[in-house]
């Protein structure tokens, strides 16, 4: 069965890729599995190492969106894009904006080795 630490990295980690152009996202989402059953609504990709996302789960803990104390923000912005889902898109057709930011990233960290495990927020 699938880790939390590798359903994050399938749901989040692209370190060696970027949005060469407007279908990164419609890709990505199909390809990394989150357009079966339904569209998932809103996804971050991560371009940076696996290490020093990892890195984040050593910073201090703050408050998780839902109220769980397990979370740390990267302390340097990170190069990401977000995929959200259009307006009028109808599953199975999943039809999503990319969007290119250099942001702080939270994530949720868990386990022995404590990696992550879940994408919280991008501030
Ligand atoms: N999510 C992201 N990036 C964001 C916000 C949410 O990837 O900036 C994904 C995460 O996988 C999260 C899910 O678990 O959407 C639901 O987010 P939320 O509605 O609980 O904030």
């Amino acid at each position: 069965k699938e880790s939390g630490a590798m359903k994050f990295q399938r749901q989040h980690m692209d370190p060696d890729g970027h949005p060469s152009n407007s279908s990164y996202c419609n890709q990505m989402m199909r390809r990394r599995k989150m357009t079966e059953g339904r569209c998932k609504p809103v996804n971050t990709f991560v371009h940076e190492p696996l290490v020093d996302v990892q890195a984040i789960c050593l910073q201090r803990n703050i408050t998780c969106k839902n109220g769980q104390p397990n979370c740390h923000k990267s302390s340097s912005s990170m190069n990401i894009t977000d995929c959200r889902l259009t307006n009028g898109s109808k599953y199975p057709n999943c039809a999503y904006r990319t969007s290119q930011k250099e942001r702080q990233i939270i994530v949720a960290c868990e386990g022995n080795p404590y990696v992550p495990v879940h994408f919280d927020a991008a501030v």
